[in-house]
């Protein structure tokens, strides 16, 4: 569940159709492979994972404020935010309630993690087709 959160938030304030938001974020990294591999090297490293991270921050950031809280989301989501950010908890941490743009940025990226199967700091196309098949 950890792994979908990170992607889900930010599809989530994009209001994009159901159907998009539900799509595995792994599935989104491999579909966009060539893009987040910036330096074309053919591997992602976490440096470029944390670019794609902090490209995706104005989405999720939705009333520009720095930080994540459910004011991002809208009204009529309120029950939907209250348990997206009770799963994104474990970025908060200074444990001060809110997801600032740098904890968002910064923190464990467990879709990463889970993905980069030999623990190396870097995504193969392989690994992320493993990781999404
Ligand atoms: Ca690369
Ligand atoms: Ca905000
Ligand atoms: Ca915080």
């Amino acid at each position: 569940m950890l792994r979908t959160t990170l992607l889900t938030l930010g599809l989530i304030c994009t209001g994009l159709p159901a159907a998009a938001q539900s799509q595995d974020p792994i599935q989104q990294i491999l579909a966009n492979f060539d893009q987040i591999d910036s330096n074309g090297d053919g591997v992602i490293s976490r440096a470029e994972y944390l670019d794609l991270q902090a490209a995706r921050w104005p989405q999720i950031d939705r009333n520009g404020d720095g930080y994540l809280t459910e004011d991002d989301f809208p009204r009529f989501a309120a029950n939907r935010a209250r348990r997206q950010l009770a799963e994104a908890s474990y970025l908060d941490a200074n444990g001060d309630g809110r997801i600032s743009q740098s904890e968002f940025v910064n923190g464990p990226a467990p879709v990463f993690r889970n993905a980069d199967s030999n623990a190396d700091g870097f995504l193969t196309r392989s690994e992320v087709q493993a990781a999404a098949s």
